[in-house]
């Protein structure tokens, strides 16, 4: 764990780990890693003036010239991926092969957000007026404020700072006050990267450290036209109607509560390690983590002690040991809000295999399954740690009215060979989710897709597909290369 060399190789002045005021742990064994500077109000406000400056600048240049900075920024990420991937190990815990996982995930949507720099396609619309052109473009917005979560402390920043950017956005990022040394780290390979492109507006990218005060600041100004948070429901549902109030717009990305469906005709060997990675990887902590899983009666018995074993069996420990599959929680907060649902799911009379901590060094703990007779109660909400609650189902109406009877509508899948049983999920009248897979987890999506939920998960959409618009004005224009001035509607007005 020698972060001295890993930040100062990714361009992290040493100075800038001690003496700030807040403290940053490692969850690999609680120890203090850094000391961070902290954002006060007046610099806040110095770096979103410089911010709304930049973007001034940064929305005339040309959408291709714009990507060409993206680039440079993917380029930077793949010359430093083992060190930038270790760094978000260190700071956040998931095992090295996710925190390289995440790093690539960067990687690739700088890949597509350079390609859309080229397609920021807009629409021609037939006028039903003679000699009239319409169209719909695409403008730059403005200052794109970026919130993010400990969970994946680089890659969502990177799916928006891709996309804003080659929009013609200038950015402000926020990042979680558990991980602001990955951040401090990927900003300074994006400076990097500006200063390879030249001639790019100061102030085109800001990062903001402090705690709730700092968030609220970006969340209420009115210079920010976009806050993309990704977070809690309950942050969510702060940050909306603030943002509401002042008519910004806001992409959220918040909790999920996603489930899986075990029909019958499954292949039980894929389905058993496609629920290990997505229920146990990343220790429970992704927005899309497998949490509910209903296993067909006719095959529960066989299934679910095979489960089970395969649960003993996952190697809990050190994230940078090659091996483990099961890293850390992030912090004891965390360890206490697990042991607080697996209380919760006792008294509605679960039987708990899993859940005791491993080690007496961070938090540890082993993959907790929860056999449930009904869905209901704690089963309905979100806990940000690896527990999986195993339910019956009879028939597959009865499952997926289960998997869509909660707040969250993030992520869901379904192990099957039946393709009827497939497409009736992929159905209008099957999952209700913003991701509906098949024969794969909830989680580990790609960058190509959009990414985001329904219901409390808050509606928005990141990364690819046409997700880019978020970050854009839509313009309707209408051109009259005539010399008469037909009103639409056939209205007349002469003068
Ligand atoms: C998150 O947990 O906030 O689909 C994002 C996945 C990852 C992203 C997760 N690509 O699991």
């Amino acid at each position: 764990m020698n972060i001295t060399d890993i930040i100062s190789r990714l361009g992290v002045d040493e100075a800038a780990l001690k003496n700030g005021e807040l403290i940053v742990d490692t969850p690999i064994d609680g120890s203090e890693i850094a000391r961070i500077a902290m954002d006060d109000a007046a610099g806040v406000e110095t770096k979103i003036a410089q911010s709304q400056d930049a973007f001034l600048q940064w929305r005339s240049v040309p959408a291709p010239r714009r990507g060409e900075l993206v680039r440079l920024l993917g380029e930077e990420l793949r010359a430093h991926k083992e060190d930038l991937g270790r760094l978000v190990t260190i700071e956040c815990g998931k095992i090295l092969s996710e925190g390289l996982g995440e790093v690539q995930e960067m990687i690739d949507i700088c890949d597509f957000a350079v390609g859309l720099s080229r397609q920021l396609y807009g629409l021609t619309i037939a006028s039903e007026r003679p000699g009239h052109h319409m169209r719909e473009a695409w403008q730059p917005l403005g200052p794109v404020g970026i919130i993010s979560a400990f969970n994946f402390p680089v890659a969502v920043w990177s799916w928006n700072a891709a996309l804003a950017l080659a929009c013609g956005n200038s950015i402000i990022w926020k990042p979680s006050e558990k991980t602001p040394l990955t951040a401090l780290a990927t900003h300074a390979l994006l400076h990097r990267a500006i200063k390879k492109f030249g001639d790019a507006p100061a102030g085109l990218s800001s990062l903001i450290i402090g705690g709730r005060e700092t968030g609220e600041q970006l969340v209420d100004d009115r210079r920010v036209r976009l806050v993309s948070a990704t977070g809690s429901t309950r942050m969510g549902r702060e940050v909306g109607p603030r943002v509401a109030n002042r008519f910004g717009r806001v992409l959220l990305e918040l909790g999920g509560n996603n489930a899986g469906i075990i029909a019958p005709s499954a292949d039980t060997e894929l389905a058993l390690r496609g629920v290990c990675f997505s229920a146990a990887g990343t220790a429970g902590q992704r927005c899309t983590t497998l949490r509910r899983l209903f296993v067909h009666s006719s095959i529960y018995d066989e299934f679910v002690p095979r489960l089970k074993a395969a649960y003993a069996s996952l190697p809990v420990g050190d994230p940078l040991e090659t091996g483990t599959l099961v890293g850390p929680l992030v912090d004891k907060a965390a360890f206490d809000r697990m042991h607080y649902a697996l209380d919760r799911a006792k008294v509605q009379g679960a039987t708990i295999t899993g859940g005791e901590r491993v080690g007496d060094s961070g938090w540890y703990v082993r993959p907790s399954l929860v056999e449930l007779p009904k869905h209901d109660g704690i089963v309905c909400e979100e806990t940000f740690a690896p527990i999986l609650y195993v339910m019956k189902y009879n028939d597959l109406d009865e499952a997926i009215e289960m998997q869509n009877n909660v707040d969250q509508g993030l992520s869901s899948c379904i192990f099957t060979r039946d393709v009827l049983e497939a497409e009736r999920f992929l159905s209008a009248t099957g999952s209700d989710c913003g991701i509906a897979n098949v024969n794969i987890g909830p989680s580990g999506a790609e960058i190509g897709g959009a990414f985001g939920g329904e219901k409390e998960t808050g509606g928005g959409r990141e990364s690819g597909s046409d997700a880019w618009k978020a970050y854009m004005r839509r313009q309707t224009q209408t051109v009259n290369y005539s010399t008469e001035l037909p009103l639409a509607q056939g209205v007349k007005f002469n003068i």
